[in-house]
C-alpha cells in the first residue's frame, strides 16, 4: 500500500484478491469509508488518486472520477461514501455499525444532513476564504450546537451509543478537519472548551477509538495540505510514505 497519489498516465496496480477502496489521502469523505473498514476490521488495500490529473482507470470503478470508490470484487465497484459504508455495514454485520431501529437510523441521517451546513461553511473558510459571510460562521456554530445538544440528549459516550457507530464516523472527519481552521487565522471557527464541553470530551473520546487512531491526522497536517489546496497546488504526497498512524505531524529528520 502505496501513501503515493496514482495520476495520469500511472497504471492501476495489480488487484490483490482484497477489496480495494480508491481514495485521496486528505478526502474527509474517503476517510469515512477507511474508518468503516477499520471498525470492522476488514482487509482491504488503499489506492490514492491525484484529483487534479486523474489517472483514467479511475473512471472504470466511479463515473465521476470521485473518490471513494470501493472495488468490492475485481472490475466491480460502488463509489459515494455514504453509499459505500451502509454497503459494508449490510454486507459485513459481524460488528453492526446502525441501530436496529427504523427511527433511530432516520434521526441519525437527519443529524448527518443538519450538520451539512457546517461543512459548507468549513469548505468556504479553508478554501474559499474571501467568500466567507459572517452568517457562515454562524450556521457552523449552529451545527455544533445542534450536535453537541443531540450528543447531550443521547446520554451515550459517543453518537450512536457506547461505542461509535455510522453516524459517528460520517461526521467525524469533517470534526477533525475543523481543528484546522484556527491555525489557519479561523480563530472564529475554534471550539471552545467552555462553549463546547461536551463536544470536546466526545472529540478527544474518538480521537482515540482504534479505527480513527490509525488514519486520524492532526490540525497542523491538515492545515498545510488546506494551505496547499487553497493556493492551487494541493500537496497530495506531502506524507511520509509510511505516516498513517500519527495524531501528531512527523518532525523531520534533521
Ligand atoms: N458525495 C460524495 C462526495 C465525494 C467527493 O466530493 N470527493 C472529492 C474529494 S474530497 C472528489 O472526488 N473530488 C474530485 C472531483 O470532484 O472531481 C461522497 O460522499 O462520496
Amino acid at each position: 500500500m502505496s501513501e503515493k497519489h496514482l495520476q495520469t498516465g500511472d497504471e492501476l496496480p495489480a488487484y490483490g484478491g482484497k477489496m480495494r477502496l480508491f481514495a485521496m489521502r486528505f478526502c474527509p469523505y474517503a476517510e469515512r469509508s477507511v474508518l468503516v473498514l477499520n471498525a470492522k476490521n476488514l482487509q482491504y488495500d488503499l489506492v490514492y488518486i491525484n484529483l487534479d490529473q486523474k489517472p483514467e482507470w479511475i473512471f472504470n470503478f466511479s463515473p465521476k472520477g470521485t473518490v471513494p470508490a470501493l472495488e468490492y470484487g475485481q472490475g466491480k465497484a460502488i463509489f459515494d461514501s455514504n453509499i459505500i459504508i451502509v454497503y459494508l455495514d449490510e454486507k459485513y454485520p459481524d460488528v453492526p455499525l446502525q441501530s436496529t431501529d427504523p427511527l433511530r437510523r432516520a434521526e441519525d441521517k437527519m443529524l448527518v444532513e443538519k450538520f451539512a451546513g457546517a461543512q459548507s461553511a468549513y469548505y468556504t473558510a479553508a478554501f474559499n476564504a474571501p467568500a466567507l459571510r459572517p452568517d457562515m460562521v454562524e450556521t457552523y456554530h449552529k451545527g455544533l450546537e445542534m450536535l453537541q445538544k443531540e450528543i447531550e440528549n443521547r446520554g451515550t459516550k459517543y453518537i450512536h451509543g457506547n461505542e461509535p457507530g455510522l453516524v459517528d464516523y460520517t461526521i467525524w472527519p469533517f470534526l477533525e478537519r475543523f481543528l484546522a481552521l484556527p491555525l489557519l487565522g479561523k480563530n472564529e471557527f475554534a471550539i471552545e472548551k467552555t462553549k463546547y464541553e461536551v463536544l470536546t470530551n466526545y472529540i478527544e473520546a474518538m480521537k482515540n477509538v482504534p479505527a480513527v487512531k490509525s488514519y486520524c491526522l492532526a490540525p497542523e497536517t491538515h492545515a498545510k495540505y488546506i494551505e496547499s489546496r487553497a493556493k492551487g497546488n494541493p500537496d497530495y504526497n506531502m506524507l511520509d510514505t509510511s505516516a498513517v498512524c500519527c495524531m501528531r505531524p512527523r518532525k523531520k529528520k534533521e
